[in-house]
């Protein structure tokens, strides 16, 4: 036990409150741990009245880490230089410990709560000890300790009553990951908020303070793993001169329980161990893997394990040599397996041999292979068949495998949602997904419970977010897009969390409690899905997007060699309408579905509109249900999209009075860039599709100033994340 009362801690906490404060002024840098004083009278009467020191029990890094927070938290919070300077006893305390190490008096006061803790999850409790109110956070694990710590800095900072507080929480999801698609050269695929964290040159010398503020943010919202690199792998992370660095970024992760894992080229056995072939069945290449696994817990004893891209747009895998997903996955999986380490084996695959809808491949391909995995075998599969685009139905592998565990794979970055320069909050898309009923097992079969193993009990649970953080200032490049990173932290410790919750949790701890501002922009970033699929992929449209590097729209791509890479493919425009067919008249994706979704979807009248071109193709003179044509009712979508980004500037240009200068100009100059790049896409879409309808502009929609030719030749040679 140790009572925090000595002026080292102040002098810490005094540099600590300069450093994050003063020097970074209002960048954005400090995410949602802004920890800016608190002016609710109420709180900072229960604070004064619950906590007048800090007492916490067990000296291992993590409990030492939950200690710095709380110091950082409650200086910034509150003026209570008295929790780290007075040497007298206090009678109201703040403790914590794990159940292992915490003062029996108070684990007997707190059981109840604690036997319903999962894993790494805590307990938060007022309890009254010889008169006195105290707060007691207490979990199984360290790490839970650390996540209670971060949870009740949260409630400070959203301005919950301490009255009687009595949170219970635990993860619903085991492995709860984000992709870096980093290459070494620090450049980010799909990267549009600079170049990458990670300074391989530097490292493992140089611990960039970047790293341990990674490694906060993400702690604070549960995130317990990150891949450092590109699933488009380069085997020399995999050597020596590589593994070093990536040690020194696991031990700055370490406290903060957060697990390093990489991805592991299925060549690398050729690349970097000088055998002739990658064979999976090869015993070379089984004893080579076994023996780089070694080398790595070797020198990394709680590496995660590997994520692995095989045989998917050029990568290497099993399949080259005659082999299949399950052989590679589980020779991996052997390798890890002495050392409680995990594949990640992803489903994102399609041929450009295979004549077949894209949509159909992954699901034909892996669902024959349910049950033949190994138990440290995790299957990642993106959260739709084809590949994050605006919207997409579920995909059709999620409740397919009964006896797999099915990992989801969310992008956080925002390839095909207007890069790092829209506003667009995600959580309320991947709230979306996880909220579909697949019907695999009967009604209430959702998306979330095949993710977070409920419906199949499933061994290993996951989620991954492929991230849309880089070395801008701010993380992500945009002020409103780490909420995007948050929500994911928050959807991936429990997929049943509603957006809009999220959402106002977000906006009180990164911007302020006042309702005034709280209440609108709430709604706008709500709002601000349907907008982005209002401008760019309306009523099902999908993968209309730029050739390469997918900046702004570019329906008329269709010259490519493999046919699936050509938006042409995918909204088929004709003088008839537009869409795919994939009913059982056409490519018959629908029968991958549970039959109740796949009735649904065959029948037009039973497709939900906002998927219509994704599943049909549809006459340009289709009536909707509001009464338009499809073409006048796209048209007006389009539209309405352009408005929904005009309202947004109108309403954030109100707001200034409650946001500090910096990211109020920020923010208000990236919605002008959204609302140019909406009319764009409208513009150029609307000209394109109307070569086929032939049908003039409903009224309500602006004409374009350019024509279509313009946008064609329209070209971006240096667009960002290629
Ligand atoms: C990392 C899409 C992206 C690629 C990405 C790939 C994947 O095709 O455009 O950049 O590659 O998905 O998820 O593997």
């Amino acid at each position: 036990m140790v009572l925090i009362s000595n002026r080292i801690f102040g002098l810490i906490l005094f540099f600590t409150f300069i450093f994050t404060n003063i020097s970074f002024a209002n960048n954005g840098y400090d995410l949602w741990l802004q920890y800016k004083k608190v002016e609710n009278k109420q709180l900072l009467k229960e604070y004064t009245e619950n906590i007048q020191a800090i007492q916490f029990f067990g000296n291992s890094e993590t409990i030492k880490t939950a200690l710095k927070e709380l110091n950082i938290g409650l200086s910034g919070l509150f003026d209570n230089q008295n929790l780290f300077e007075n040497d007298s006893p206090k009678n109201h305390l703040l403790v914590f410990g794990s159940e292992s190490q915490l003062d029996t008096t108070y684990l007997n006061l707190i059981k109840t709560e604690l036997s319903k803790v999962k894993k790494d999850g805590f307990v938060i409790k007022q309890i009254q000890l010889n008169g006195n109110s105290q707060i007691v956070i207490s979990a199984k694990t360290d790490v839970g300790v650390l996540y209670g710590v971060f949870r009740f800095l949260r409630e400070l900072q959203i301005n919950n009553s301490l009255k009687d507080i009595n949170i219970v929480d635990s993860p619903k999801i085991d492995v709860r990951i984000l992709n870096h698609w980093d290459n070494l050269d620090r450049t980010v695929e799909r990267g549009y908020a600079g170049f990458s964290l990670w300074n391989w040159h530097t490292l493992p010398d140089y611990i960039d303070q970047r790293y341990i503020d990674y490694a906060r943010a993400n702690a604070s919202i549960g995130i317990n793993g990150t891949v450092l690199t590109n699933v488009n792998a380069n085997a020399l992370i995999l050597t020596p001169q590589y593994l070093e660095k990536v040690k020194a970024l696991a031990d700055v992760f370490r406290p903060y329980g957060i697990k390093v894992y990489l991805t592991a080229r299925f060549s690398a056995p050729i690349e970097i161990g000088g055998l002739k072939t990658a064979d999976p069945l090869d015993a070379d290449v089984i004893k080579w893997w076994k023996d780089k696994t070694a080398e790595i817990y070797n020198t990394i004893p709680d590496f995660g394990g590997f994520l692995v891209k095989a045989n998917s747009e050029g990568q290497p895998g099993p399949q080259n040599y005659g082999r299949n997903h399950v052989d590679g996955a589980n020779m991996m999986a052997e390798a890890l397996e002495p050392f409680g380490g995990i594949v990640m084996w992803r489903a994102f695959v399609y041929s450009e041999h295979d004549a077949t809808d894209r949509a159909k491949q992954a699901y034909s391909e892996f669902v024959p292979y349910d049950g033949k995995f190994k138990d440290n075998v995790i299957v990642q599969v993106k959260n739709g068949a084809i590949d994050f685009q605006p919207r997409e139905p579920f995909h059709p592998m999620f409740g397919a495998m009964p006896k797999t565990p099915l990992m989801m794979e969310f992008q956080i970055t925002q390839e095909y949602l207007g890069f790092s320069t829209h506003l667009v909050y995600l959580p309320k898309l991947y709230e979306e997904v996880f909220e579909t009923d697949t019907y695999r097992e009967g009604k209430g079969s959702t998306v979330a419970k095949v993710v977070d193993g409920s419906l199949h009990n499933k061994k290993i649970t996951g989620v991954a977010g492929v991230t849309n953080i880089g070395n801008d200032i701010n993380w992500t490049g945009h002020h409103f897009l780490q909420a995007n990173w948050y929500g994911f932290g928050r959807l991936a410790w429990n997929p049943h969390l509603k957006s809009e919750d999220i959402a106002d949790e977000w906006i009180r701890q990164t911007f302020t409690n006042d309702e005034n501002f709280i209440i609108p922009i709430k709604k706008m970033m709500i709002q601000s899905r349907e907008t982005v699929v209002n401008y760019m992929n309306p009523y099902g449209l999908h993968h209309i997007f730029d050739t390469g590097h997918h900046y702004g729209p570019g329906p008329w791509v269709g010259s490519l060699p493999r046919p699936e890479w050509n938006p042409t493919y995918y909204h088929k425009a004709d003088g008839f309408g537009l869409g795919f067919n994939r009913t059982k008249t056409g490519s018959n994706a629908t029968a991958q579905y549970a039959p109740e979704i796949a009735k649904m979807y065959n029948d037009i009248s039973t497709t939900p509109e906002k998927d219509l071109l994704w599943f049909h193709h549809v006459s340009w003179n289709h009536k909707l249900k509001n009464g338009y044509t499809l073409w006048d009712g796209m048209a007006l979508k389009y539209q309405e999209g352009v408005n929904e980004v005009e309202d947004m500037i109108s309403l954030w240009n109100s707001m200034e009075q409650y946001v500090d200068s910096q990211r109020f100009k920020e923010v208000k100059m990236m919605l002008n860039i959204q609302l140019k790049e909406a009319k764009w896409w409208r513009d150029a879409c609307l000209l394109y599709f109307q070569q086929f309808s032939k049908q003039d502009l409903p009224n309500g929609v602006e004409k374009s100033s350019n024509s279509l030719k313009e946008f064609q030749s329209m070209t971006f040679p240096f667009a960002p994340g290629r």
